[in-house]
């Protein structure tokens, strides 16, 4: 049974394949496709899920919450900067999922949603949200005001937004869900287990049976109003699929912030890398096609945390001016540096990547020289094969760099790779050989237009 299966799947596939061949360059794509962050979050995913989004029937997030900042633009050059709501919204005939993964803040995603609907952006009937996502309330986000103080000099440097609090919530099995907002009857109480917790873990948290009144107050209405929104996601992506129905799922974060493989404690407290897709979704990973990564050919990071290539004082402030690196939700200045192949080989091990968009090319325009960081050295002299997990030895390697000449010309304008210019090609195609991967697509500026691929 499970061989038919396959061949018929495997007849899907080239079928879509075909008839996605005959539509453009970006319909080879396979039936379910995943655009994942390679670094440390802000290499554009958004923009590609919201290109991409036009060729999908389905647009998931599976992980993440209210932290993600994804900014992307329409045809009109119209700026949106989403944050729950899935990049696939401007695109009216996707369906968008917020999956079971995804930790959820009802007032913002309802603010989210008012947003859009004042810019002409409909949402209803296209946005759905999983029964068994986790609810994240104001109290988690206070909370994680309250840790980063506590951890003073330490701080994870964290959005702020209650994400870790909240998946804690979820783990220790406390964590209130999306469905329980159909028995309200029994909400109160669970949401006074949340309170009490948070009281009696910090002096500083203010609570009393008023406060929760008020809370439920409000819950009251949001049930009401989330109500046409929630679904059995699950159910709902795997009956897509088997319709044959094309689905792209969209990262939030990056694989150097997951909580398993990023730079630990200095991560996310989610799975930004593949084996949150199908926690997240209830996808089987036996279904995932395509899986992008998207790197950007620098690299930034926005919070603590070690950064091998970040670049200190002028050169690393020219970048950040030259690619407008401020947090899309928070507004903070992210730091910046040159692109780490160690790090990024690292992704492409854990997430199995089958493509690479490099994206904002562009920025690295003007530069005499641009570097790769290729390797890394330890005070010892020893070379690290891997992306080290103890902290202490990743705070004091040394990177080695190979150092490759610039390009001049405005490259904003370049639709296809050949008329990029010959060093920027080098470039390119030097990464492609470090990483034994092609980078199908390279962006060369924020709007939807502003992508090559590379044939
Ligand atoms: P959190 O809030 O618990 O997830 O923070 C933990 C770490 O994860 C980082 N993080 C991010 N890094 C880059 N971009 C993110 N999204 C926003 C954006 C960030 C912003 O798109 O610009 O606006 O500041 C994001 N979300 C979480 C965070 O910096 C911590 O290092
Ligand atoms: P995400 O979190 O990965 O979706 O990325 P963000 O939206 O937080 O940050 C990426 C920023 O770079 C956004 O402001 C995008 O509009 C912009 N951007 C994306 N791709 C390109 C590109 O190729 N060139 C330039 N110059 N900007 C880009
Ligand atoms: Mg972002």
């Amino acid at each position: 049974r499970s061989s038919v299966r396959c061949e018929a799947q495997a007849i899907e596939r080239e079928v879509l394949r075909e008839r996605g061949r005959e539509q453009d360059a970006f319909s080879g794509l396979q039936q379910v496709c995943a655009v994942l962050g390679t670094q440390w979050g802000d290499e554009g995913k958004g923009k590609l899920v919201d290109i991409l989004a036009q060729r999908f029937d389905v647009v998931a997030r599976c992980q993440g919450g209210a932290n993600a900042g994804h900014t992307i633009y329409n045809n009109e050059g119209q700026k949106f900067a989403l944050h729950l709501v899935p990049s696939g919204i401007l695109n009216e005939k996707a369906v968008c999922v917020v999956g079971n993964g995804v930790v959820i803040h009802l007032p913002g995603f309802f603010k989210e949603i008012d947003n859009l609907e004042a810019k002409g952006v409909n949402c209803t009937g296209r946005l759905l949200v999983s029964d068994r996502a986790h609810l994240l309330f104001n109290l988690h986000q206070e909370v994680d005001g309250l840790r980063e103080v506590e951890l003073a000099g330490q701080l994870i440097g964290t959005t702020k937004r209650g994400i870790g609090p909240c998946y804690a919530s979820k783990a220790i099995r406390n964590g209130i869900r999306v469905g329980d907002l159909r028995h309200m009857d029994t909400f109160r109480e669970k949401l006074d287990v949340l309170y009490r917790d948070a009281a009696a873990r910090f002096k500083d948290f203010e609570y009393s049976a008023a406060l929760v009144d008020a809370e439920m107050e409000k819950y009251y209405k949001y049930a009401e109003r989330l109500e046409p929104y929630i679904v059995d996601t699950v159910d709902y992506v795997n009956n897509a699929y088997a319709e044959g129905k094309r689905i792209l799922i969209e990262g939030g974060q990056a694989t150097m912030l997951d909580i398993d493989f990023g730079t630990y404690p200095f991560v996310t407290s989610s799975n930004p890398s593949v084996g949150g897709i199908c926690t997240g979704l209830g996808i089987a990973p036996n279904r995932l096609g395509d899986i992008v990564g998207v790197a950007k050919a620098y690299t930034s990071r926005v919070g603590s945390g070690p950064y091998p290539t970040e670049l200190f004082g002028d050169e690393g402030e020219e970048l950040r001016k030259a690619g407008f690196e401020w947090g899309t939700t928070t507004g903070r200045p992210r730091r910046c540096g040159w692109l780490d192949i160690v790090a990024l080989n690292f992704a492409c091990t854990i997430n199995g990547f089958t493509a690479i968009n490099l994206t904002k090319l562009d920025v690295l325009s003007g530069l005499a020289e641009v570097k790769l960081g290729v390797a890394y050295r330890t005070s010892s002299g020893e070379s690290l094969r891997s992306f080290p997990s103890d902290l202490s030895i990743l705070e004091q390697v040394e990177v080695e760099y190979e150092t490759l000449e610039g390009w001049k010309e405005d490259i904003t304008n370049v639709r296809s790779y050949n008329e990029l210019p010959a060093s920027a090609q080098r470039y390119v195609e030097r990464i492609e050989e470090l990483i034994g991967l092609p980078c199908q697509y390279i962006g060369v500026g924020p709007g939807r237009d502003a992508l090559i691929v590379k044939q």
